[in-house]
């Protein structure tokens, strides 16, 4: 059998994961059922590069139940669950990802995946994508398409396109409306404080909680921790992302102000030094620093160790620093995010909606993907409408529907009759 994994006898752990996230992830399973028959993946060879969780293992598996072959790895080294590897590579599929795998093993995992000469790619992150383009250029005469699901990925897919460097069309799944404007909104909201409460096992009720950003994460979140009985101060550069969060109710203020009443502060910008020295000068004593956003230098932990005299970890993913003034301050998942190092990422009701995304789009290239030009396509409206129909129905919801005449009066209207 051709793996390479940490443990097969996770197994049956990962199995009990998988059939967790099944449970939660209602879209998921419909379509698995309604594609079942017509098996539109029948012939396809999918290689796909993508955190492997209990999540993917549905989207794996559901590739599979509709007709498609497929070779797995992991986009992140730190993200492999290696009971959830363990239980795909005992259904058969080849896999090749374990938590921890250095750099060297991760490229040697997607030419692995990429010696199974797929038919079409799925990425998160583009590394399959660009090592196809850069080191394998003769297996995209046998790719119909790919799929790429962050927005990252998207953004460096499109300056490959802008350049006419694309050897095979792709779908942004990123794009679609049922996937960024959910999972980051919805669920990084959710895990954020999950993390949070992990760590610090904290009372969020009373508390002033300063989350710098007001893009979707920071939005998520004031509206969670709002809920939770907290009250919220935003900072802000983009003054249109500032109003809204006004008119959502919240206090706006710079963070040189905000330092000093701050009980816990959430960075969710994507810009680094946002919590610096003289920010943690202003602190009160027993302030909870955390970042939730993609990369760890929003949080200047070089200015904290200056200030410091010591550290020490108290709980997992909590390390006290004090001060040499006496006061302390709690850092959170040494400043990564702390929804992903101290609690589980997306739930799998979210990611239910961004993995049929990939699923539909798998579906598209599948038949159309000959007749499309080597560029970055968006999702369809209708794709995004019919995932959050299904999500909707599947959730208890009906909502109306457009009468003929309706539909007309709008055509009208719009021709400025
Ligand atoms: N996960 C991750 C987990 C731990 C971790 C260096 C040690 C993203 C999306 C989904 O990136 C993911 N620990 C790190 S980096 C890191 C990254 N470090 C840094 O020092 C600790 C990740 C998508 N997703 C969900 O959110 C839920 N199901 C999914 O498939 C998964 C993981």
């Amino acid at each position: 059998m051709d793996y390479k994994i940490k443990d097969i006898n996770l197994a049956e752990q990962g199995r009990k994961n998988i059939d967790w996230a099944e449970s939660r992830m209602p879209v998921m399973m419909e379509l698995r059922q309604r594609f079942s028959k017509e098996q539109p993946l029948k012939g396809q060879k999918i290689a796909g590069c993508l955190h492997v969780t209990k999540e993917t293992a549905v989207l794996v598996e559901t590739l599979i139940a509709i007709g498609a072959e497929v070779s797995w790895s992991g986009c992140n080294p730190l993200s492999t669950k290696d009971d959830i590897a363990a239980a795909l590579a005992k259904e058969g599929i080849p896999i090749f990802a374990w938590y921890g795998m250095s750099t060297e093993e991760f490229y040697w995992a997607i030419d692995k995946v990429l010696e199974f000469k797929p038919t079409l790619t799925l990425d998160d992150g583009a590394d399959l994508i660009f090592t196809v383009h850069s080191k394998y250029q003769e297996l995209a005469k046998e790719i119909i398409g790919g799929t790429e699901e962050t927005t990252t990925g998207v953004h460096r897919l499109r300056a490959m396109d802008d350049a006419g460097k694309l050897l095979y069309p792709i779908a942004a799944v990123n794009d679609a409306e049922t996937k960024s404007d959910f999972d980051n909104v919805y669920g990084t909201g959710q895990s954020t404080l999950d993390g949070v409460l992990r760590s610090t096992n904290i009372i969020i009720a009373g508390k002033i909680v300063v989350i710098a950003g007001y893009g979707h994460c920071g939005k998520g979140l004031a509206k969670n921790a709002s809920g939770l009985g907290a009250d919220i101060i935003i900072t802000e550069v983009n003054p249109i992302q500032a109003l809204k969060a006004v008119m959502d109710g919240f206090r706006v203020m710079k963070m040189d102000a905000a330092a000093e009443s701050g009980d816990l502060f959430i960075t969710a910008t994507g810009m680094k030094d946002i919590l610096v020295k003289r920010h943690f000068d202003k602190m009160k004593d027993g302030a909870i620093v955390c970042n939730t956003g993609h990369y760890d230098a929003e949080i200047n932990i070089d200015d904290l160790e200056e200030l410091s005299k010591e550290k020490r970890e108290l709980r997992a993913n909590n390390e006290e620093y004090r001060l040499k003034d006496g006061r302390r301050i709690y850092l959170l998942a040494k400043g990564r995010l702390v929804n992903l190092s101290a609690a589980e990422g997306h739930p799998s009701e979210v990611m239910d909606m961004s993995f049929a995304n990939q699923l539909l789009s798998l579906i598209y290239l599948a038949k159309e993907g000959k007749n499309l030009e080597k560029k970055v396509y968006d999702i369809p409206q209708e794709q995004d409408e019919s995932i959050a129909e299904l999500k909707l129905a599947l959730m208890g919801h009906k909502i109306d529907k457009l009468t003929p005449e309706q539909i007309s009066y709008k055509d009208a209207y719009f021709e400025g009759t």
